[in-house]
C-alpha cells in the first residue's frame, strides 16, 4: 500500500515579492503581471507522487506580506513543517528584512524545520549581492535557490527540494 505524507508549508516574504507568484506557477503554471496583495492568507494543496509510489500532500500556506497581519501570520505559521521565506532578487530591501522572517518562524516552531530562503524574479536584474545571500545561509544553516515563476525556473524543483527536506529530517 503506498504510503500518503502530508506537511505544511508556510510561505512568507515582504509584500509584492512574488510569494502567490510562485504558487500559482507551481500548482496551476500560470502567471500574472498585475499584482494582486494577499489579504491575510491563501491556502492551496499539491500532490506529488514520488518515485516509490508513495504520496506527499503539501498544505501550502500563503502568508500575505503587508505589516497589518503580522498577528494573523503567527497564527497560520502554527504548526509548520518548512518554510520558504522569499524575497525579490531585484530588491535589496526584501532581503534586508529576511532575518526577520526567519525569526517569525523560529518563534512560532522552535525546534528547526527545514527552511529554503528563495531569490524570486530571477529573470530580471540581480541587485542583491550573491556573497551577502551565502553569507545569509551559511550564518543561518538555511537552503538557497534562486527561481524565475514568470520563466518557470526552479519553480517545481524548488518544492522538491522542500519535499526532500522534510523527508530527511523525519528519518534522522
Ligand atoms: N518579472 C517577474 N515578476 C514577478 C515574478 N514573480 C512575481 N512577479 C510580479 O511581482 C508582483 C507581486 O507578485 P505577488 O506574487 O502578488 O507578490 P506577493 O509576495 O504574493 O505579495 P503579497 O500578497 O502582498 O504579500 C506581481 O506584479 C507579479 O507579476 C517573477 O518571477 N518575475
Ligand atoms: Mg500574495
Amino acid at each position: 500500500m503506498p504510503k500518503i505524507y502530508t506537511s505544511k508549508v508556510c510561505v512568507v516574504g515582504d509584500q509584492e515579492v512574488g510569494k502567490t507568484s510562485l504558487l500559482l506557477k507551481y500548482s496551476k503554471n500560470t502567471f500574472q503581471e498585475n499584482y494582486k496583495p494577499t489579504i491575510g492568507a491563501d491556502f492551496i494543496i499539491k500532490e506529488e507522487r514520488m518515485s516509490n509510489g508513495d504520496e506527499f500532500h503539501l498544505y501550502l500556506w500563503d502568508l500575505a506580506g503587508h505589516p497589518s497581519f503580522a498577528i494573523l501570520r503567527q497564527y497560520y505559521m502554527h504548526g509548520a513543517n518548512g518554510a520558504l521565506i522569499c524575497f525579490d532578487l531585484n530588491n535589496p530591501a526584501t532581503f534586508a528584512t529576511c532575518e526577520s522572517w526567519l525569526k517569525d518562524v523560529f518563534r512560532i516552531k522552535p525546534q528547526k524545520i527545514p527552511v529554503i530562503l528563495v531569490g524570486t524574479k530571477g529573470d530580471i536584474e540581480q541587485k542583491v549581492n550573491q556573497s551577502d545571500i551565502d553569507g545569509f545561509c551559511k550564518d543561518h544553516g538555511v537552503f538557497y535557490m534562486k527561481t524565475s515563476s514568470k520563466a518557470g525556473e526552479n519553480v517545481k524543483e524548488l518544492f522538491m527540494k522542500m519535499i526532500d527536506l522534510i523527508m530527511q529530517q523525519n528519518k534522522a
